[in-house]
């Protein structure tokens, strides 16, 4: 196994995102290895589940996560998170507001929120107690219909947040280099990784990019 990459403050790294997967024991299996090898975080979602599918699959990910010290954040869903017992929670612009969020899961919990394109939606997210912002998509994606394309130079000109900020939507090793260059602390990848031939090579190379952006 190769040495996850160190974090350092603010983290930096590949934040990890479920794909859409009913079975769970699968889901399971593919998760790991990536957990193991160096995976920052893991945000776990699934547009295509029941209610009660989420629930077992986001309680049989809090287990594994801790094993491997790896926090899992939940998407859309803070009542889940807080169930479950996650690290945090990821909101959407209809994902409800982030100080019910912080109210419910504590001063500690992981509260990301999407800003898309918007530079003003993550100044008053940071200033609402987020604790990384979220913009995308930076590339075409089948992942997700997405209204937003966001640009390296909203990287730059956000660089004085004093939030991590997350880069997500199209990345794969190939193209995180100049993304991490521009400033991104996190880049978020689901496609680029679980549908990559070798995912802990996916993994591992877009985690190489921090040492080497352009490369
Ligand atoms: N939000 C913006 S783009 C996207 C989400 C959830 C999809 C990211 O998936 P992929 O496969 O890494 O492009
Ligand atoms: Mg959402």
């Amino acid at each position: 196994m190769n040495t996850p990459v160190a974090p350092t403050t603010p983290p930096r790294g590949v934040y990890l995102i479920t794909p859409d997967e009913s079975d769970t024991a699968r889901l399971l299996a593919r998760v790991e290895p990536l957990l193991a090898n160096g995976a920052t975080c893991l945000q776990y979602r699934n547009k295509t589940a029941s209610p009660a599918l989420r629930q077992a699959q986001a309680a049989a990910l809090q287990p594994l996560c801790a094993a491997h010290g790896v926090p899992l954040i939940i998407n859309d869903d803070v009542a889940l998170a807080q169930e479950v017992g996650a690290a945090g929670v990821h909101l959407g612009a209809e994902d409800g507001d982030i100080a019910a969020a912080r109210a419910l899961l504590g001063a500690q919990a992981i509260i990301g929120t999407s800003c898309y394109d918007s530079l003003e939606r993550a100044q008053a997210g940071a200033a609402a107690g987020a604790s990384y912002v979220a913009f995308g998509a930076f590339f075409p994606t089948t992942t997700k219909v997405t209204k937003s394309r966001a640009s390296v130079d909203l990287l730059r000109q956000s660089a004085a947040l004093g939030v991590p900020r997350v880069a997500i939507g199209g990345l794969t090793p190939d193209n995180v280099g100049p993304i991490i260059a521009a400033g991104a602390d996190l880049v978020a990848v689901v496609s680029g990784i679980f549908a990559a031939p070798d995912p802990v090579a996916a993994l591992r190379a877009c985690l190489a990019r921090f040492q080497d952006p352009i490369a």
